[in-house]
């Protein structure tokens, strides 16, 4: 198979607030130092690597007292992280919710201690809205969309030729990969000829990826044309099993992948990945504000999303140079 010209759909990357103002907060005392307490998901991804180092840098910049706790992909870790800044009596809790359900008691825990909460990067689903102020991040079921029309178009080039498509699921429960599976399958449903013949969760890592795609080229071996993979990482992964089977990345298997990380533009750049589309990990600065600006009583938008492109491999060498992360 060869690779398809098309057009890079776009750059611009930054926050772009969205209606909805939460409720106010009573404010902070002035001239305090802010304490946020922050759990992170863990460090699954070179995506994940980005959106620490960019909460920490901005943190630093801001002047805010940072409490990080890594929940290494675990949910019992991020409850416990959060139950201690509750206990810790700091001004904001932050976090990025490793799976979307089983908050609501936590965060009523956090709402009777009069802490507000910011959700950065994935969302959760609660009950009860109020039990967060804001929820900053993208919209990962757009991007889904966004990669399933990529190949609706690469299907178009090749004259619409059947396509076995295999996917690589990111964390299972998680808004990311629950969001860009529903997408990309609300997409490639309008052309029957691109059928997912297998779908398997490789928890957003290389080597689940990996291990993931030696499974599927197993069972189902040239029958493969297609890898859609919910991020880079397990795309990287995988791109390694596809070699040692033999087979020519980006060629004998088309790749469209997810977050567009720098290790996604060098595999572009060598023709290994066909496409990744953008989820945008720099979530640092607009973190701060919002937290400042709900410490400050100030009323905040419920919901902050993210304005990210489309980057086809004929345009990686081009832009690499240009890439934050
Ligand atoms: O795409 C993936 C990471 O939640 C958007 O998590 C994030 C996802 C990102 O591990 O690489």
């Amino acid at each position: 198979m060869t690779f398809t010209r098309r057009s890079f759909l776009g750059v611009a990357a930054g926050a772009a607030a969205v209606a909805a103002v939460g409720s106010p907060i009573p404010a902070l005392a002035a001239n305090k130092p802010l304490t946020i307490g922050f759990s992170q998901v863990g460090a699954e991804s070179e995506w994940r690597t980005a959106n620490t180092a960019s909460i920490k840098a901005a943190a630093k910049q801001a002047g805010v007292n940072l409490k990080f706790a890594d929940a290494q992909q675990r949910q019992e870790n991020q409850v416990k992280a959060i139950r201690s800044f509750i206990a810790q009596r700091v001004d904001v809790i932050a976090f990025s919710p490793v799976v979307e359900t089983g908050w609501d008691t936590v965060l009523r825990e956090a709402k009777a201690a009069k802490i507000p909460v910011i959700l950065t990067d994935r969302a959760v689903k609660v009950s009860d809205p109020s039990l967060y102020v804001s929820f900053i991040g993208s919209d990962f079921v757009e991007e889904g969309r966004r990669a399933g029309r990529w190949l609706l178009e690469y299907d178009k080039q090749l004259g619409g030729k059947p396509l076995n498509i295999v996917e690589l699921q990111g964390t299972v429960g998680s808004a990311p990969a629950t969001d860009r599976k529903n997408g990309f399958a609300e997409v490639i449903a309008a052309n029957p000829k691109l059928k997912i013949i297998r779908s398997q969760t490789g928890d957003f890592t290389r080597a689940k990826g990996k291990e993931v795609m030696e499974a599927f080229l197993k069972s189902e071996g040239k029958n493969i044309n297609v890898l859609y993979a919910h991020n880079d990482d397990m795309a990287i992964g995988a791109i390694q099993a596809i070699e040692e089977a033999g087979l020519k990345p980006g060629k004998d298997i088309v790749i469209v992948s997810i977050d567009g990380v720098r290790g996604a533009f060098q595999a572009m750049v060598q023709g290994k990945l066909n496409v990744t589309v953008e989820c945008n990990p720099l979530l640092g600065p607009t973190l701060m504000q919002t937290a400042q600006a709900v410490a400050a009583g100030k009323p905040v938008a419920k919901r902050v999303t993210i304005e990210e492109g489309v980057f086809p491999a004929d345009v990686a060498a081009k832009v690499l140079p240009t890439r934050k992360y």
